[in-house]
């Protein structure tokens, strides 16, 4: 059965970052599949799976990318589905080529564009969680648990570390 969720990257070397994603959605107990798309490498591989993304019933896709990440906008042209993108963090440009690569998308085909890296990652597992929770009560519930147990761990004082 298709899991609602879709992650996927364009590396091998994205996982670091994107197993925030990934570990986020295993917390709110949300089914997921993790694959390597390349917009690059492997563009046969980008095209069946935006173009069967919807049909398989996967309902939301994060995509993460670093350097020229044409994969999220890519993958917006290909489906309907809301895509979710991450920057991914470069050694070279610390992200901001992601960013930019990710954000700055034509009229017509969005990406909701996350901050840059392992935050970035997390908080796009929470978009998702939020998109599918308008239509699914125990996921609205476990994700307010979630968020109200983030605001309880936050002390109203500083500490000497
Ligand atoms: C992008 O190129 C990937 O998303 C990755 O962030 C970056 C570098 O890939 P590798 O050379 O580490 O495989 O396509």
């Amino acid at each position: 059965m298709t899991p609602p969720v879709g992650i996927i990257m364009g590396s091998q070397s994205d996982w670091s970052t994107m197993r925030e994603a990934a570990t986020l959605l295993d917390e709110l107990g949300i089914a997921y599949e993790s694959r390597i798309v390349s917009a690059h490498r492997t563009p046969d591989r980008l095209w069946s799976y935006g173009k069967e993304a919807a049909g398989r019933g996967l309902q939301v896709i994060i995509a993460g990318a670093g350097g020229a990440a044409h994969l999220p906008g890519m993958m917006a042209s290909k489906t309907r589905l809301p895509v979710i993108g991450v920057p991914v963090q470069t050694k070279a440009l610390s992200g901001v080529d992601s960013l930019y690569s990710i954000v700055q998308m034509p009229k017509g085909f969005p990406v909701a564009t996350m901050a840059i890296g392992a935050a970035g990652a997390a908080n796009a597992a929470l978009m998702a969680a939020g998109i599918l929770a308008l239509q699914d009560d125990a996921l609205a519930a476990r994700l307010d648990a979630w968020r109200d147990a983030l605001s309880a761990s936050i002390p109203e004082s500083p500490t000497d570390e």
